[in-house]
């Protein structure tokens, strides 16, 4: 129980690495030192001095660091401060985060729409199938002319993209192309990566089974016809607090637009290249993903600037749609990335043709609405097989690495002692992707320039996560000792079972406090979260977070141990 330990010592619940930084944070200025001690015995094993104060930018509230990076000792211990008692329990060994790793992919296998969940792979979570989608409605704003308003499409499988039932290409996207990306930036590591799902026996990497699920709704949610690919598949508004199985509202395909059918032209794309490899155990998978990658190019090139304004939208058609929304108003960073996947999945590099690469920007971090940063991963691990033009190859080192190194700066002055939360502007919606995909970004800078700091800085976004925070709590859940336990998210509440879905990833802190929640005890940036149900501007948990949060968690289990 939380309330066992001390609140004011905050660290990764889960651990360390017997070799890697150790860091707690001790809040407060009185104290000078600390102590690691065995959980088991009480004995002490290491004594430490506390850094020099540090402030918070967010809250003007003041903390130390406990370094304890030279206690290299595997076992259970944990920290000590005179006056504020004991920290949670953390251990020290190899392999830390693998059971996170694990679990935050096993996420997805819980939100998988149109499949039964039996106890068998789901535990006490198991759960009817929610939506079939066998019966979908092509909305007014997605007619064509073989497929009239009203007229059905069979639409089924996918993720349920986060506490709501609904279905957006635009976030599977960003999501698949991160997992993706993983497989593709550490393959044999996914070798033997179980994570007990229907498929996990099938010679396929569970990683990509999962990823399948979805892929083969996205592949239905392309317009055959012209290669338009809708926006979304939606009810008209949010269900209720209910299960899958008791959600039947009519649902409906949405317009096609520009930003969409890019990041389905991307994904598929990239699933056809991967999928090459597989071809014995899904025959004509591949070809059918490169077709519709291409199919969607070409949609694209015609209509190239229609994006989605759901308020505009609903003055035009009915009924209707106020479900998440996704819009853009740009598509530049979507051409970056869906150009970079077709030309490393074909090798012509006339994709890039016509294409703003904006490299001589600094680089957004990516998010569902800037996804170029995709692109630039995709071109610097294809560089030397498809024969990227060295001076492009230059141009995308130096501006992932200039990311990383405006991360970097300060440091050392950081309260939590993380690059998360450097910038106001970290906490956002969804802050712990933002901590986890700026963790995304230093791995591959690390992998670019083999400078540890930054594989450590990536390594402390990760105990940033689960728990070295200034609210204390581990963000993904079933895991740590101050833990997620009412996130927004409708299997959870509706479920009866008192631990939440697990394996989920908490969207964390957000003073823009759009939910309107009254159990906010902060307004502070860093601490604006409530671990209520209510809150689905900070405690909701979606796709697109829990997928850097698996790159995260695994490419360091897989950097750690080469
Ligand atoms: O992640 C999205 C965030 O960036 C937006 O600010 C927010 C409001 O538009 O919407 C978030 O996405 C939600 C989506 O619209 C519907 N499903 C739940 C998503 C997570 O809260």
């Amino acid at each position: 129980n939380a309330q066992d330990f001390a609140a004011d010592i905050r660290l990764n619940q889960i651990g360390f690495y017997p070799k890697a930084e150790k860091i707690a944070v001790v809040v407060g200025e009185k104290n000078t030192a600390f102590e690691v001690k065995d959980f088991k015995t009480g004995k002490s094993v290491f004594k430490g001095k506390l850094s020099e104060p540090r402030t918070s930018q967010h809250s003007g509230k003041i903390s130390r660091i406990a370094d304890f990076s030279k206690f290299q000792q595997s076992g259970k211990y944990q920290i000590e401060v005179a006056g504020l008692g004991k920290s949670a329990p953390f251990e020290v060994k190899e392999h830390i985060h693998r059971q996170v790793a694990e679990a935050a992919l096993k996420g997805f296998y819980y939100q998988r729409v149109s499949i039964d969940l039996p106890e068998k792979l789901a535990g006490k979570w198991a759960r009817p199938a929610g939506h079939p989608d066998d019966k979908v409605l092509v909305h007014a704003s997605a007619v064509s002319e073989k497929r009239p308003e009203n007229s059905v499409i069979g639409s089924p499988r996918g993720w349920y993209d986060a506490g709501d039932y609904n279905k957006y290409i635009v976030n599977s996207g960003i999501t698949m192309g991160t997992l993706l990306s993983l497989y593709e930036d550490y393959p044999t590591f996914f070798d033997d990566f179980n994570t007990n799902i229907p498929e996990s026996n099938n010679g396929v990497p569970d990683l990509l089974d999962e990823a399948l699920w979805n892929l083969r709704w996205m592949l239905t949610m392309q317009d055959a016809a012209d290669g338009g690919v809708y926006h979304k598949l939606t009810n008209t508004r949010f269900d209720g607090m209910v299960m899958p199985d008791a959600a039947k509202n009519p649902r409906y395909v949405v317009q096609k637009n520009t930003g969409a059918t890019l990041d389905f032209a991307a994904v598929t794309a990239q699933a056809g290249r991967i999928l090459k490899n597989f071809e014995d155990k899904f025959p004509g998978l591949s070809d059918s993903c490169i077709v519709a990658a291409v199919k969607a190019w070409e949609w694209a090139k015609k209509n190239p600037d229609i994006y989605y304004n759901q308020d505009e939208l609903n003055k035009k058609f009915d009924p209707d749609i106020v479900t998440g929304a996704y819009g853009d108003r740009s598509a530049a960073d979507e051409w970056i990335w869906a150009a970079a996947e077709m030309y490393a999945t074909t090798g012509k590099p006339d994709y890039l043709k016509g294409i703003a690469l904006q490299t001589d920007k600094p680089m957004p971090l990516p998010t569902w609405s800037q996804v170029q940063a995709l692109g630039y991963y995709t071109l610097l691990r294809f560089s030397d097989k498809i024969k990227v033009e060295s001076a492009l190859s230059k141009q995308l080192k130096t501006v992932v690495t200039q990311f990383s190194d405006q991360l970097l700066i300060d440091l050392e002055k950081q309260p939590y002692h993380t690059v998360m939360g450097k910038n106001a502007k970290d906490y956002s919606w969804g802050s712990s992707s933002v901590a986890a995909n700026q963790g995304v970004a230093l791995l591959y800078t690390f992998n670019l320039t083999k400078n540890p700091k930054y594989r450590q800085a990536a390594l402390g976004n990760l105990d940033y996560l689960l728990g070295r925070n200034a609210t204390g709590y581990c963000f993904l859940t079933g895991f740590g000792s101050k833990r997620v336990m009412h996130p927004h998210h409708r299997p959870s509440i509706a479920d009866g079972i008192v631990d939440p879905v697990p394996g989920l990833l908490s969207g964390g802190p957000n003073p823009g406090q759009q939910d309107k929640c009254t159990t906010y005890t902060s307004k502070f940036a860093d601490e604006s979260f409530t671990d209520n149900d209510c809150s689905y501007a900070s405690n909701e948990i979606a796709i697109n977070w829990n997928a850097p949060m698996v790159y995260l968690a695994a490419a360091i289990e897989a950097l750690m141990d080469a």
